[in-house]
């Protein structure tokens, strides 16, 4: 501890923590002033130069978590509607009021008359990636629905087909020399299915030691900018352009898939496969000339290493299982999967399907185990596509949607076709919502529990830390103190919120101990490992291994566990080297794990053949959509596409000032020749249609975007009736998902095409 010399009673201390707003990860440093008596405050926020993977870099969003957590809009205590106004409540009235509203309608109509909506921040935060599994068993619903059908759905499909669990490879950023980024923007979002902060930073480096970026987007985005090589190409044709290098790497022989070829089962079928996608076919549906497909093969074959990384330009559009799938293609054709310098497989320390069990083969991978009700879509990892959601809650009969239940989600601006989701929330039964802030989507709950800020829980990023460029792992401890309310009722921690509410809605109430929940939890992973004989602690005694868990509650217990019994574990005792919580908390830093490993295949796979499977029959099935696409008029109507800005995160951080000051970033870009043909002059309203509605939006002309394309960012639009959000709802921004439409979808994932959306632009 040191003293602030201008104010001697005041104490300062410094305190880390990992920043959870985007998927970098990024160390935060915070100085904590403390005043006796008084709840300490978080003065500053800076890079933590220290961090073993970020090394000091954060965005302009890192530093605003103080602002979040001093947002009076931000929800302390529970509110509950009534008489259509939201009064706060205290915490055992909260969920007294869910009991007595959801059970009997469960009862009445059964448990898949209950839906739930999982969102972004549940990727991001410790106690739902944890707990939200049992937030699902408590309701016991089939109708489960995440942000992940709007968004990585087909990427995951197409590794849980491909190597046997939801094992995606990155581009090891760090030692390539060649980088094709196709739909990604990490300039704004610092990267996605790839944790690596400073992204742009990592791509500087590639072209400081002599190697090569591409960038793929119709958009010459501040990435593109940047980049060795842009490549405009017209939305939703990434798969015909991958198809097109593909080919060519097989036609002209320079395909060197020999390093993983023992491996694959497959191989052999895609010349024949692949023989429609000439570089002259797919040309003309890309809109680039045949000449830079072919170059493109060749160069990322001769490229000492290369690798293809494509992301939310890939996955939500109308080819996205295909696109996905053909960029692991490319990456195996061009010899640079699981290699250095290539497309690589990050090693967890808290142990992944990839990590556990029976080296080199699994169970493989199985979707639509059920399908929906309405619009018989599939399931896919335990959820169906959201795209399924409007139709479950509108429409009549046995398992129709009555009540709905959403953890950090905002389905109303992310989802498509906006103003159909938000009729069909008001016409529920019962809502209820675990989220901070009363937006374009809680607003239409019964009942908001809100959790604390990032500032007051603590945190490990359990899933992101899976799909890092370098093996790392970091444990933050809450820095500040839970609050206590006005009747002296000590606020519940995020993880006792979502297990209570899981009780509850199960039917055994809101008393029941969160810990027992634990307790079990981490006794059952104990036992599962243990039963593991491949894992580090098989046949070991379950509870000389509990006894060494101490005390330790809450997800910190289930933590400790997945870290001690992971890859780099301590093994309870039998790798004193290894990992467990206390020694990520000697760490506040974070431990390096070291670089990504090379030839991790065989071993990762979860197949039930021991093989990648390269030629996947599901892919079988989607091909002559693309191969009949190759004729499409793409020229017959303007499409819409997204984009994201570095300072803003989603739909729910243009609350905080600091971030969305400035000029008006919810614009409509658009390029100047189809400004001059529309009538649309720079800064005037403009209005956009499509089949599901249309929006007025300010008008900005750029020869940045490929001309047949606007661009609009999603996750404004705030200024909507009841929403308490009073910096955000004066943005002059509109919700681009009014726009897009939920049955345009990628057939394989049901994941929505939120970009190339057909629409009509003309002046407002
Ligand atoms: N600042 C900030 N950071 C974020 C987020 C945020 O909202 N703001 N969101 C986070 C989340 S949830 C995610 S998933 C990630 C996403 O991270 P990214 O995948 O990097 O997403 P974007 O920044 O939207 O970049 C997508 C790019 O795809 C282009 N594009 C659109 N359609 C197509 C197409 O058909 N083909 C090709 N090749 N390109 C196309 C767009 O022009 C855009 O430049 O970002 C995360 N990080
Ligand atoms: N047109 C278009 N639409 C898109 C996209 C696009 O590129 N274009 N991107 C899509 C993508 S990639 C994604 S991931 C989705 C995101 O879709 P969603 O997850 O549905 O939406 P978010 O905007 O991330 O909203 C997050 C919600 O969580 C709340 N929240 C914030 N922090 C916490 C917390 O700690 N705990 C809890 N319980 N709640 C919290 C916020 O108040 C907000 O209500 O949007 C998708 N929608
Ligand atoms: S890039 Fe920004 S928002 Fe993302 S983790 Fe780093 S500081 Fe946080
Ligand atoms: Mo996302």
């Amino acid at each position: 501890m040191t003293t602030a010399p201008e104010a001697p009673e005041v104490q300062t201390r410094t305190a880390y923590r990992t920043c959870p707003l985007c998927e970098a990860t990024c160390g935060l440093e915070l100085t904590v002033a403390e005043r006796p008596g008084e709840t300490p405050v978080v003065v500053r926020i800076r890079g933590d130069r220290e961090d073993v993977f970020s090394k000091g870099f954060i965005c302009p969003k890192g530093s605003t978590l103080t602002h979040f957590h001093d947002d009076p809009d931000r929800l302390r205590r529970p509110v509950v509607k009534r008489n259509g106004e939201f009064v706060e409540v205290s915490w055992d009235e909260a969920f007294a009021t869910i009991e007595a509203n959801v059970l009997p309608l469960l009862n009445e109509h059964g448990r898949d008359a209950a839906a739930i909506y999982l969102g972004n921040p549940g990727a991001h935060n410790l106690a739902p990636m944890m707990f939200n599994r049992n937030l699902i068993q408590g309701l016991g619903s089939r109708n489960r629905f995440s942000a992940s059908t709007v968004d990585q759905r087909p990427k995951e499909i197409t590794s849980s087909i491909m190597f046997g669990s939801v094992t995606v490879p990155v581009p090891d950023l760090d030692r390539t020399q060649f980088i094709m980024l196709l739909g990604a923007n990490p300039h704004a979002s610092n990267g996605s299915l790839c944790t690596a902060p400073d992204f742009p930073g990592r791509l500087d480096r590639i072209q400081a030691r002599g190697g090569k970026v591409v960038v793929v987007d119709p958009r010459r985005s501040e990435t593109a900018e940047r980049a060795d090589e842009h490549v405009a190409i017209r939305p939703a044709t990434d798969a015909h352009l991958l198809a097109g290098i593909a080919h060519t790497m097989l036609a002209e022989g320079i395909a060197r898939p020999d390093n993983v070829a023992a491996h694959c089962n497959g191989l052999d079928r895609l010349p024949e496969l692949l023989a429609p996608y000439t570089p002259e076919a797919v040309a003309l549906a890309c809109g680039i000339s045949a000449d830079t497909v072919r170059r493109l093969a060749r160069e990322l074959v001769a490229a000492p290493c290369a690798a293809v990384y494509g992301r939310i330009g890939t996955c939500t559009q109308e080819f996205g299982t295909l696109a996905s799938w053909l960029v692991d293609v490319v990456n195996i054709l061009s010899g640079n999967l699981d290699r250095e310098g290539g497309a690589m497989f990050t090693k967890g320390a808290v142990g992944q399907p990839s990590s556990k069990g029976k080296p080199g083969s699994g169970k493989g991978f199985r979707m639509g185990r059920q399908v929906s009700r309405v619009g018989k879509h599939l399931e896919a990892l335990g959820e169906f596509p959201v795209t399924a959601l409007p139709e479950e809650i509108e429409t009549a009969g046995a398992g129709q949607v009555r009540v709905l239940v959403t953890n950090g989600g905002n389905p109303v601006s992310s989802n498509a076709n906006s103003n159909r989701l938000a009729k069909a929330l008001e016409s529920l039964g019962f809502m209820v919502s675990i989220d901070p802030y009363i937006n374009e989507t809680t607003r239409h709950a019964d009942v908001i529990l809100p959790p604390p800020s990032s500032l007051q829980k603590s945190h490990y990023d359990l899933a992101l830390y899976n799909f890092a460029v370098h093996n790392v792992a970091n444990y933050s401890p809450a820095i500040l103190p839970l609050e206590v309310g006005p009747d002296g009722e000590r606020q519940p921690d995020e993880w006792e919120i979502i297990l209570r509410l899981a009780s509850v809605l199960e039917g055994n109430g809101a008393h029941t101990d969160p810990n027992d929940t634990v307790r079990a939890g981490a006794r059952a992973m104990l036992e599962s490992a243990a039963r593991d004989e491949f894992g580090p602690v098989h046949g070991r005694n379950v509870d000389e291994m509990e006894a060494m868990l101490g005390d330790a509650s809450g997800p910190e217990r289930m933590l400790d566990v997945m870290l001690r019994t992971g890859p780099y574990g301590d093994a309870f005792g039998t790798r004193p080297d290894g990992l467990s919580l206390d020694v990520l908390r000697a760490n506040p830093h974070g431990v390096d794990l070291g670089e990504l490993e090379a030839g991790r295949i065989p071993n990762l796979l979860r197949t039930s053949s021991g093989r990648v499977e390269v030629v996947p029959d599901m892919i079988l099935t989607d091909l002559p959509r693309l191969e009949a696409s190759l004729q499409r008029d793409w020229d017959s109507s303007m499409v819409l596409i997204g984009r994201r800005h570095v300072r803003s995160n989603n739909s729910w951080m243009h609350n905080i000032r600091v971030l969305t000051k400035g000029r008006n970033r919810c614009t409509m870009q658009i390029h100047p020749e189809d400004a001059a043909r529309l009538g649309i002059t720079d800064g005037a309203p403009a209005r956009v249609a499509s089949r599901t509605g249309e929006v007025v939006v300010a008008a900005e002309i750029t020869d940045g975007i490929r001309p047949g394309v606007v661009s609009i960012p999603h996750g404004f639009g705030q200024d909507l009736p009841g929403v308490r959000l009073r910096v955000a709802s004066e943005y002059r921004g509109v919700n681009t998902n009014v726009l897009t439409d939920e049955y345009f979808v990628d057939p394989l994932s049901g994941n929505i095409a939120l970009n190339g959306v057909p629409v009509s632009v003309g002046p407002a």
